[in-house]
């Protein structure tokens, strides 16, 4: 079978790496229909400061936006992928300015995102950080991340999901230990939970995530975002709801260029071409 290449996505320019933004908090760039973005506060473990967390909802909404981007892999260094919110920003803030700075507003926005993420996470994923990579759709960890809600440890309780979301992901009663206590998990303690996707020596983390993500950017770009909107429906609706909002977003495919492309090279014996129509 002929391999299929990105070349046909974009005119041909699909190996050129584009240069997206480079300002300082958040780094990212296109590499053959992946959008990488990158936390880029080290000497912080990426602590994500409202300006970051600006910074990077940017970044995200604007790949989201382009057609040639069909997968993101969000990460950030070997040392942290988050240690959490800035906690200067909060320290000694007031009930009035954390409610006029409605900083979960942006978070929601994260949420809205329809291409796919998949978070490569190396060293602490902690409190806000832990919270990120859940608003991801894939967690590749190396073996050296650790994972936790230390919140309170610091007097406080996750804020940007991590009491709905972790409990989700590993059930009330593991999730009620880790958010009580604030303790960290191992990588491999996470995956056998049901937090990570797939555990992979610490030299490799980034470069599994980004095999991952340019596998789901071959797919028909179209059904790989239906396909998150309905495995992540799955977390909000009953079981007979959400039977039925797969069922109209599985109708709505026989609408697309690219079931037709599908089936066709099926049919055909050859791989097929999608074209995101
Ligand atoms: N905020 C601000 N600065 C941080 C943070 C953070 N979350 N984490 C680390 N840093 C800074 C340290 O202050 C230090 O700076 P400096 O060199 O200027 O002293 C630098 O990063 C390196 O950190 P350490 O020296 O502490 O490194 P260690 O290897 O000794 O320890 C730890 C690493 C264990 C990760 C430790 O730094 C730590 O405990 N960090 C805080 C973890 C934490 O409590 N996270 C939760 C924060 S609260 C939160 O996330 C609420 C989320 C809900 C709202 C989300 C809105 C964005």
């Amino acid at each position: 079978m002929a391999e299929i290449t990105f070349d046909s996505f974009r005119g041909g320019d699909a190996g050129s790496n584009i240069e997206h933004m480079a300002e300082s908090f958040v780094l990212s760039r296109i590499e053959q229909a992946v959008g990488l973005v990158t936390l880029n506060r080290p000497d912080v473990l990426n602590a994500l400061s409202l300006e970051t967390m600006r910074q990077l909802v940017d970044v995200l909404e604007g790949l989201d936006a382009d057609p040639y981007v069909r997968c993101i892999v969000l990460s950030g260094n070997e040392r942290a992928f988050a240690a959490g919110a800035d906690i200067n920003d909060m320290a000694d803030a007031s009930v009035v300015t954390m409610y006029e700075r409605n900083q979960f507003a942006r978070w929601e926005r994260i949420k809205r995102i329809r291409t796919p993420i998949v978070a490569a996470v190396s060293g602490y994923c902690l409190g806000g950080g832990c919270e990120l990579a859940m608003h991801c759709d894939m967690i590749i960890a190396a073996e050296n991340a650790r994972f936790g809600q230390p919140e309170i440890n610091i007097g406080v309780i996750p804020g940007a999901g991590g009491t709905q979301r972790l409990t989700r992901a590993v059930g009330k009663f593991r999730a009620m230990e880790l958010i009580l206590t604030g303790r960290l998990m191992t990588a491999r303690e996470a995956f056998e939970m049901g937090l990570v996707t797939r555990v992979v020596p610490n030299e490799l983390y980034f470069d599994e995530a980004v095999k991952l993500a340019r596998e789901i950017a071959l797919k028909a770009p179209i059904a790989t975002r239906l396909a998150k909107e309905a495995v992540l429906k799955s977390q909000e609706l009953s079981l007979s709801e959400g039977l039925e909002h797969e069922r109209k977003l599985f109708y709505m495919l026989f609408a697309t260029d690219d079931q037709k492309e599908g089936m066709r090279a099926f049919q055909e014996k050859r791989p097929a071409k999608y074209e995101g129509k």
